[in-house]
C-alpha cells in the first residue's frame, strides 16, 4: 500500500555522555542529536535519529547541516508524495541533492520503519534480518595512557562485549595497544580505529601493529585516500575496515576491486540509509568481505535502526552496539537497551516496527529547539 507523510517534526535533545569520548578528531561530552517524529497519512507515527554530531570532525555534516538540509530539501520532496516502497525513497532524496547522507539517512530509515509498522512486521524482518541476536562490541575512546585504557579493556571484557575497539592517534597508537593484548591477550577481539589520523608515510610505524593480532585496523588513512589505503594494505599483515571512505555502494565495490580493505563498518547514516546499507551489505557478501555495525553514539532510537540492520546475515563481526547505560545516565527509551551475559543485543521481534518504547517525556525535558513541516502545527 501507498505510503503518504503527511508530517515531519525535528527537534533537538541534548543527552550528556557518562563520560567524554576522544577519537583522533576531536572530543565529545554532550550528544546534540536530531529526532525526526513522521507521520503517514493513516495517523501512523514514528521517531527517527539523525547521527550527525556537533562538529564537521567525522564528516562534513552535522546537525545543523543536517537541520537544514531536512528541513529545506529533503522533507518537501517526500511530504505528500505517494511512496510505494521504501526502497524508492533514497533514489527520491538523491536526484539533484548531492551529499548530506546523515540527513538522508534519518528520513529514509524512518520511512523504513513506518513501513514495518504499517505492515504489522520487526523492522529486522522488512529488511531481510534473519538474526535474533547480534553480538556485541565496545568502542573505547583516547585515554591518557596505556594503564587507563587497560583498565577500561578489562572492564568491557569482564562485561562480556565480543570485541574492542580501541581509539588510536599518533602519540596513542602501539603502546596502548601492546598494553592491552599484553593484559587481554587472545581472550577476546581486539581492533584499533584510527579515524584518519595516519599518512602513508606511517606505513612502518602502522606495521607495529601486526604484532598484536587485532582482527582490523579501522579507517587508517583519509575518506578519500582508497588508493592509498590499498597501498597501506599490501604493506601490513592487518586487515584494513573502511568507515569514513564508504559512502556508497560504488564505493565499496571499489574497495574491494583496489583491495583497499578487507571488512567494511556499515552505519547506515554514513552511507544515506538502509537501502544503501543492503546494497553493500549484498556487495560484500558476494565478495566475502564480512561487514559489522558502526555507531555514532546513538540514543536509543537510533540503535534500534542499528540493531534491525545489524540482524541481516553478512553482519558477522560484532557491531557497535553497546547498551544505553554505557553512554548514558538514562536513555530515551524504556526499557533501555542491554546485552546478555554472551555479548549479545536482543533484536525485537515480538512486536512490529522498532520495537521500542520512546519515553516523551524524557524527550520533552531533553529538547532545546524544534521545527516542523506537514499538518501539525507546533
Ligand atoms: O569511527 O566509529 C567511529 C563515534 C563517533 C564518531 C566516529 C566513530 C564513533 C564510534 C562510536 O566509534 C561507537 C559507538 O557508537 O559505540
Ligand atoms: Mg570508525
Amino acid at each position: 500500500m501507498t505510503i503518504r507523510i503527511e508530517d515531519v517534526q525535528l527537534r533537538e535533545i541534548r543527552l550528556p555522555l557518562k563520560e567524554p569520548f576522544r577519537i583522533s578528531s576531536g572530543v565529545v561530552t554532550e550528544r546534540r542529536i536530531a529526532l525526526l517524529e513522521i507521520t503517514d497519512a493513516d495517523g501512523i507515527m514514528v521517531w527517527a535519529e539523525c547521527v550527525a554530531g556537533e562538529l564537521p570532525n567525522y564528516s562534513a555534516e552535522t546537525i545543523d547541516t543536517a537541520w537544514h538540509a531536512i528541513g529545506e530539501w529533503l522533507v518537501p520532496r517526500v511530504i505528500e508524495r505517494p511512496i510505494e516502497s521504501p526502497a524508492d525513497v533514497h533514489a527520491l532524496l538523491e536526484e539533484n541533492i548531492c551529499g548530506h547522507n546523515m540527513a538522508k539517512a534519518a528520513l529514509e530509515m524512518g520511512i523504513w520503519a513506518l513501513e514495518a509498522e504499517r505492515q504489522g512486521v520487526p523492522l529486522s524482518r522488512l529488511l531481510g534480518g534473519t538474526r535474533d541476536r547480534v553480538p556485541t562490541g565496545i568502542s573505547i575512546g583516547i585515554q591518557a595512557n596505556p594503564a587507563a585504557l587497560v583498565t577500561r579493556a578489562k572492564a568491557a571484557f569482564d562485561a562480556g562485549y565480543r570485541k574492542i575497539k580501541m581509539k588510536i592517534q599518533p602519540g596513542a597508537d602501539v603502546e596502548f595497544v601492546r598494553a592491552v593484548h599484553e593484559a587481554l591477550g587472545a581472550n577476546v577481539h581486539l581492533m584499533a580505529d584510527a579515524n584518519s589520523a595516519y599518512a602513508l608515510a606511517d606505513a612502518d610505524h602502522l606495521a607495529k601493529l601486526d604484532d598484536f593480532g587485532l582482527i582490523m585496523i579501522e579507517q587508517p588513512l583519509n575518506r578519500d585516500d582508497l588508493v592509498r589505503h590499498a597501498r597501506l594494505q599490501r604493506h601490513i599483515w592487518t586487515s584494513i575496515c573502511l568507515d569514513e571512505s564508504i559512502t556508497s555502494v560504488d564505493r565499496a565495490e571499489d574497495m574491494i576491486a583496489l583491495g583497499a580493505g578487507r571488512i567494511i563498518n556499515i552505519k547506515p547514516g554514513r552511507v544515506g540509509g538502509f537501502t544503501v546499507s543492503k546494497g553493500i551489505h549484498n556487495v560484500a557478501q558476494a565478495n566475502g568481505i564480512p561487514v559489522w555495525c558502526g555507531g555514532m553514539l546513538e540514543s536509543g532510537i537510533g540503535r534500534a535502526y542499528n540493531v534491525a540492520l545489524a540482524s541481516l546475515p553478512n553482519f558477522s563481526l560484532p557491531g557497535d552496539l553497546s547498551p544505553s547505560a554505557r553512554y548514558w545516565e538514562r536513555d530515551v527509551v524504556t526499557p533501555e537497551w542491554t546485552m546478555d551475559s554472551e555479548g549479545m543485543v536482543h533484536v525485537p521481534l515480538d512486536r512490529p516496527g522498532l520495537g521500542i518504547t520512546v519515553d516523551v517525556d524524557r524527550i520533552d525535558d531533553l529538547t532545546v529547539r524544534r521545527a516542523g513541516i506537514g499538518q501539525s502545527t507546533l
